[in-house]
């Protein structure tokens, strides 16, 4: 079961998205001691993909933190969990009540500035299920987030995130849309993102 969005939580409209964006589920007290603890704590790393031979580092650094057992592979980048902390536990559980959805894994983004960003995907791989509940909780510096239905490019939306900001995508938003954040060239500070899933094993 998935909540309904509450009263003041905005509902981007798009044929197939579902999407609900909550202002401020952090606090920016509890945003700021949270950012501080994670970019100190998480074991950030540094990715490479290969393409035609090479290998590219990835433009943002990245930890995959989830239940024991639970690695993750994407774009060919394998991922061995590492545990919960404290703080991660915390923020899963406000995720998760705003969610209506438990969560088992997290994928934490390290944004380092304006060069870094994610480029068009969607969290669709299988262990997700087909139709996957995920809670994406932005804390640092505003980036843009970018919606785009897969087969209709001129059907997207923008969205500016702010520190504890967040979007919970579920329904048919990962089999119909995809999502980027963009690189900008603006001057902006360093931004955590914390994706939650629910990876399901048989
Ligand atoms: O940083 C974000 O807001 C999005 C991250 C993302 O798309 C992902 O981890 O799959």
């Amino acid at each position: 079961m998935t909540s309904q969005p509450a009263l003041f939580d905005e509902q981007p409209k798009g044929p197939g998205l579902d999407v609900i964006l909550v202002r401020n589920a952090v606090d920016s007290v509890a945003a700021d001691a949270a950012f501080v603890a994670l970019r100190e704590r998480v074991g950030w790393r540094q990715d490479y993909l290969r393409m035609f031979g090479r290998l590219i580092s990835v433009p943002r650094l990245e930890s995959w933190v989830a239940d024991e057992g639970l690695d993750y592979t994407y774009s060919g980048i394998h991922h061995d969990p590492d545990p919960w902390s404290e703080e991660l536990l915390m923020l899963r559980n406000l995720v998760s009540e705003h969610a209506g959805a438990t969560f088992n894994s997290v994928l934490c983004n390290l944004y380092r500035d304006g060069n870094d960003g994610v480029d068009w995907h969607a969290d669709d791989e299988s262990e997700f299920g087909p139709m996957p509940v995920i809670g994406s909780l932005s804390l640092g510096a505003t980036r843009r987030f970018d919606l785009r239905r897969a087969d209709d490019h001129a059907e997207k939306i923008e969205l500016d995130l702010h520190h504890g900001d967040l979007v919970i995508m579920r329904g048919m938003t990962q089999a119909l849309w995809k999502h980027r954040v963009p690189k900008t060239k603006k001057p902006v500070g360093e931004r955590i993102n914390l994706t939650f899933r629910s990876v399901i094993r048989s």
